[in-house]
This record gives C-alpha cells, sequence and structure tokens, in this order.
C-alpha cells in the first residue's frame, strides 16, 4: 500500500495531528517510507501550490501544509536515517540566501543521511559567506543548494561565485536543486550536478564521488 488518502488528505487540510497519525499507520501497515513521501506527501504539497496559484489558498494554509508535513517527517525521517551506514563522504547543504523554503532540503537531507553520507545542514536563508564559511571550516566533498522561488535561484550563483573568490571552488562537488531549477541553469552557472527529487541527489552525489 503506497498511497496514504488520509496522509494526503492531512496535508492538503493543513491537519498536523492527523498528519502524524495518518503517516504512524501508514507505516504500521507496512508503507515504505520513501513511497509515503513519493506518493502521499509530495503531491499534497503539489495541490497546496496549485491551490495558492488558483488564490483558493493563502500564505497561511501553506504554513500549515508546511507544518503538517513536517509532523510527517518526524517520523519519516528516523527510518531513513537508520537505513544507512556511514561513509567517509561529508555533505553540507542549506536553502539559499533569501529563500525560507526547506522542506524538499530537509528530504533530500534525510536521503543522503539515510544513504549514509555525512551531512550538515546549514538550514535555509543562508548567505554566500555562510555556505563559504562552512566549506572552510568543515571541509566537506560536496555543496547542495536549494531554491524555491525563481528570485532567490541567482543566489545559487553568488554562492558558487563566493566559493571561487574565496579560492575552495575545486575542493567541492556543487548540486543544485528546487522546483524552478533545471539542469540547463545548474551547467549556465558553473554547477556540477542538478536533480529533480531526493532520490536523484543520493545517485548524484554516489556518481561524482564514484562511492558503490
Ligand atoms: C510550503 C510552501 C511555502 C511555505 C514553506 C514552508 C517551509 N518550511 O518550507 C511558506 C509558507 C513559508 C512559503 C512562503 C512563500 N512562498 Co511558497 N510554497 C510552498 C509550496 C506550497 C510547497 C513547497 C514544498 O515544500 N514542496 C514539497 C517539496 C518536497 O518539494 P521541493 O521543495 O520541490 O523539493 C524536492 C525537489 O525539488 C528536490 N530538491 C529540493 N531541494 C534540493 C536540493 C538539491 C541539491 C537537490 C539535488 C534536489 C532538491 O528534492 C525534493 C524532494 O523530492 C510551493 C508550491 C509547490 N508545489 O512547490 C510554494 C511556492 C514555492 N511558494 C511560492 C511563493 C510565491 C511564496 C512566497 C513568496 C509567498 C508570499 N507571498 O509570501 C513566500 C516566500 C517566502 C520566502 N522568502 O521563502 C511560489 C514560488 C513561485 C516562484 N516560482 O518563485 C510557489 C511555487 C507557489 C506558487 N505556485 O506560486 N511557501
Amino acid at each position: 500500500m503506497a498511497l496514504s488518502k488520509e496522509l494526503f488528505d492531512a496535508i492538503l487540510n493543513g491537519d498536523a495531528k492527523r498528519a502524524h497519525a495518518a503517516t504512524e499507520t501508514a507505516l504500521a501497515e507496512g508503507a515504505e517510507p520513501m513511497q509515503l513521501i513519493a506518493d502521499s506527501m509530495v503531491p499534497a504539497m503539489d495541490e497546496v501550490g496549485k491551490l495558492f496559484e488558483a488564490e483558493e489558498y493563502f500564505v497561511p494554509e501553506l504554513l500549515l501544509a508546511g507544518r503538517a508535513m513536517k509532523s510527517a517527517m518526524e517520523l519519516i525521517k528516523p527510518l531513513l536515517v537508520a537505513s544507512g551506514q556511514k561513509m567517509a563522504v561529508r555533505v553540507i547543504i542549506g536553502t539559499v540566501k533569501g529563500d525560507l523554503h526547506d522542506i524538499g532540503k530537509n528530504i533530500v537531507a534525510s536521503m543522503l543521511e539515510g544513504s549514509g553520507f555525512e551531512v550538515i545542514d546549514l538550514g535555509a536563508d543562508v548567505s554566500p559567506e555562510a555556505f563559504v564559511a562552512a566549506v572552510k571550516e568543515r571541509q566537506p566533498h560536496i555543496v547542495c543548494m536549494s531554491a524555491l522561488l525563481t528570485v532567490t535561484m541567482p543566489a545559487m550563483k553568488t554562492t558558487i561565485d563566493a566559493l571561487s573568490k574565496a579560492g575552495v571552488r575545486t575542493q567541492v562537488k556543487v548540486l543544485l536543486g528546487g522546483a524552478p531549477v533545471t539542469s540547463q541553469y545548474a551547467k549556465e552557472i558553473g554547477a556540477d550536478g542538478y536533480s529533480e527529487n531526493a532520490n536523484g541527489a543520493v545517485g548524484l552525489v554516489k556518481s561524482l564521488l564514484a562511492v558503490a
């Protein structure tokens, strides 16, 4: 049973308690954590986005849906993380400056952790300077950036430029993601890779670093 209609409805209606309970039930019934994300949670957020575009939902509804998504992730994240064995690969991840969307970034972070990578999550609204400081201090192999707004996408380029200026760009591979980002854009601004989802992010890290 992949799709939990109850979880989908709970997120769509911004009901965090119901989302938590629906997740518990679905997991107890044997649903795979990743499939719950792909078949119930992400489609629910897509629907929320459509309702926002149609001006049936407004920012408060987006916030409530985001909270419902997070309360479901509280149960799912430990399961994703537990499935991995630690590898000597360090990843820094953050949502770029000016952008507060962190749900997708959090899923990517959990999936990477679940695949055994060490993940340092800088949070949302991360300035280029903060990315540079973290790279210097933590010496990661990979830097992942997320952006959900077309107006914050340029901060990805500013961050890559800041990494170059600080002399650390060649030490790391830079991966991009987030709904408005494309592989074309990633190429244009000099990133090393792009993926449209969290599974792809794991594959990209593995292929870029040639780990099994
Ligand atoms: C929830 C939400 C919010 C919440 C965010 C809560 C939170 N903590 O994240 C709140 C209410 C804060 C919010 C605010 C705003 N939002 Co908003 N929001 C959304 C909504 C409905 C869902 C986003 C989401 O979580 N999707 C689910 C996740 C799982 O998907 P995802 O983020 O795309 O991530 C996946 C992939 O992209 C990928 N990925 C993501 N990051 C990365 C990184 C890497 C490295 C890789 C490889 C992959 C990867 O993997 C993820 C998992 O598969 C979207 C609509 C939509 N359908 O996307 C609008 C949307 C993004 N918001 C929008 C807007 C306009 C705003 C506001 C400007 C509204 C306002 N007037 O105030 C503000 C901006 C605030 C700010 N400065 O950031 C627009 C953006 C339009 C645009 N193109 O620029 C959208 C598209 C809605 C719309 N249709 O108009 N929002």
